[in-house]
């Protein structure tokens, strides 16, 4: 078949919501930058768990605990599924895992800020689990078969994470003065870094037209943006808390909040591996990458064992 003819298929199963499989022919370019996003997003997933890890021992109560042990053990379930959607693009889980070590690959900027106090467990599950399914739902109608149905399963536990975290806050706002500030505190200082979560401005967004083309991407990251300031504007009251911007107001003509402006130098200071917490991020990594040395040897010897015996077996 002729290249143009190829392209027409693939276009003509894009305009009619039929999704690409893993066997399907694609464009180079539309197979790249799947496995650009979807590994960035898994590697964000397996990152994302050292923020939260980090209060695993620290939790006030035993219940809280379990929660946050099997909030952070769905992150790497989601990694997992993630890996294993891009693999079927052809690239292989050491690559990606490569690229994340060498710090070629990126991943999402908020998880290179620091959780200081418990009312961070309960900011991040709000805020950066709330801006994390908002994005998600999205791609549930992504164009790529396998991403797309990761993320309906993934979608659903998010839902259950961005509860709970607006209960622990819930909590922490009835509290005492002390719980109700460092309920603030949190809010003040996870506010902006999950608006950038959702990527630069339209205006300076490289990949967002071809992948609204494609149907990779449904929805501009300017315009989730304003429907997660929407949202969390609103569900702030229930808390008794304010976000900390003075320019956040509604506007009655857009029938959206206006808001102020983003320290757009900051979130591109952090995306090139400055931020407060890259370097301890990528160590981590690392680290459990190295310890973890022996786990991979052990199994790929038990692998070999097994495949011996059974050639034995049929010989
Ligand atoms: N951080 O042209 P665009 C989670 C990069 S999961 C770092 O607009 P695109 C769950 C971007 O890669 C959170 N880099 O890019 C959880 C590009 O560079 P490249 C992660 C960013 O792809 C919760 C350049 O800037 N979610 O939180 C960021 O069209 C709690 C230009 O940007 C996903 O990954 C950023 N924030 O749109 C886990 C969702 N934003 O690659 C644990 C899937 C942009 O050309 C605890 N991803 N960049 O070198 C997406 O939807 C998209 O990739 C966007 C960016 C919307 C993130």
């Amino acid at each position: 078949m002729q290249l143009q003819d190829l392209e027409k298929i693939f276009q003509d199963k894009i305009d009619k919501e039929i999704k690409i499989e893993p066997k399907d022919w694609m464009p180079d370019a539309y197979r790249k930058t799947n496995i650009r996003q979807i590994s960035q997003h898994a590697h964000s997933e397996v990152v994302g768990m050292l923020p939260e890890g980090n209060w695993i021992s620290r939790a006030p109560s035993l219940k809280r605990k379990a929660i946050l042990i099997a909030k952070v053990q769905d992150e790497a379930g989601h990694g997992l599924y993630l890996y294993s959607s891009a693999e079927t693009l052809g690239t292989s889980r050491d690559e990606m895992l490569e690229q994340l070590l060498s710090g070629k690959a990126k991943y999402s900027s908020i998880f290179n800020y620091p959780t200081l106090t418990w009312a961070d467990m309960g900011a991040v599950g709000w805020l950066v689990d709330g801006a994390a399914i908002l994005n998600q739902v999205m791609l549930c109608r992504t164009s790529y078969g396998p991403y797309a149905r990761a993320m309906v399963r993934i979608c659903k536990e998010e839902s259950f994470h961005q509860r709970q975290g607006f209960e622990t806050l819930l909590v922490l706002s009835k509290g005492t003065d002390e719980q109700k500030a460092m309920c603030q505190d949190a809010i003040n200082r996870w506010w902006w870094p999950s608006l950038m979560m959702f990527g630069p401005r339209d205006s300076e967004s490289t990949n967002s037209d071809q992948s609204v083309k494609w149907k990779i991407k449904r929805k501009t990251n300017d315009e989730l943006r304003q429907q997660f300031i929407d949202m969390i504007a609103e569900q702030v009251k229930v808390l008794g808390m304010t976000l900390p911007d003075d320019k956040l107001k509604w506007n009655e003509e857009r029938k959206h909040y206006d808001f102020g402006e983003i320290d757009w130098d900051e979130f591109w200071a952090v995306v090139k591996g400055n931020g407060p917490c890259n370097k301890q991020r990528l160590d981590a990594r690392k680290k459990a990458h190295a310890d973890g040395a022996w786990v991979r040897e052990a199994a790929l010897a038990h692998a070999a064992k097994k495949k011996n015996r059974q050639l034995q077996k049929v010989a």
